[in-house]
């Protein structure tokens, strides 16, 4: 009995792949892992993405609200030397992308970056999710990447070169 209970929740589990993804959000606040539960509670946005004449309409929450959860500044808070702020984005095949935390801030765009997690036809497949970044008037779909395991916010901003000469003088 209790067997036949774990199998069917097993069984379930592997029919619905938008339940089996988590990812790793790395950012000033420390590490958070994400299930598709947290994801799931977050206000989706529905985005359409053309790679190579393909088109899908792409929905899932706003990566700024993903990132968020690791404490990335936003609004009015991503200001000053919060803007040297970058977001490194980590897929499963190792793909790597890097953009500006500025970029994916509604409050200073108004074109979206949402990590979807569906498109028009459901939850993703194994070739594209379960999470895909999705970078609204890219010209390229190239940023857009595919089975995005981690999201790390990192502040890279330094001294220019000539604060950090002069502070060496004598
Ligand atoms: N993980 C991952 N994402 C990726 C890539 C990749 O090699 N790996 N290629 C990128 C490039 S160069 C393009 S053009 C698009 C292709 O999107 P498509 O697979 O939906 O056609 O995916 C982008 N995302
Ligand atoms: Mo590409």
């Amino acid at each position: 009995m209790r067997t036949m209970t774990a199998l069917s929740l097993g069984l379930a589990l592997l029919a619905s792949p938008a339940l089996a993804q988590s990812i790793t959000v790395k950012g000033p606040a420390g590490t958070v892992t994400l299930d598709a539960a947290a994801l799931a509670a977050l206000p989706r946005q529905t985005v359409t993405l053309d790679a190579h004449g393909t088109k899908h309409d792409y929905s899932g929450p706003l990566l700024m609200d993903v990132l968020a959860k690791a404490g990335a500044p936003t609004g009015k808070a991503l200001r000053g030397p919060e803007l040297a702020n970058v977001v490194l984005v980590t897929a499963a095949d190792g793909y790597q992308v890097v953009f500006g935390l500025a970029e994916a801030d509604p409050n200073t765009r108004a074109n979206r970056m949402i990590l979807a997690d569906r498109d028009e036809t459901g939850p993703l497949d194994a070739k594209t999710g379960p999470l895909r970044l999705v970078v609204e008037g890219d010209l390229r779909p190239a940023r857009s990447a595919r089975q995005v395991i981690q999201l790390e916010v990192l502040l890279i901003g330094r001294p220019p070169p000539a604060a950090a000469s002069a502070e060496h003088k004598h």
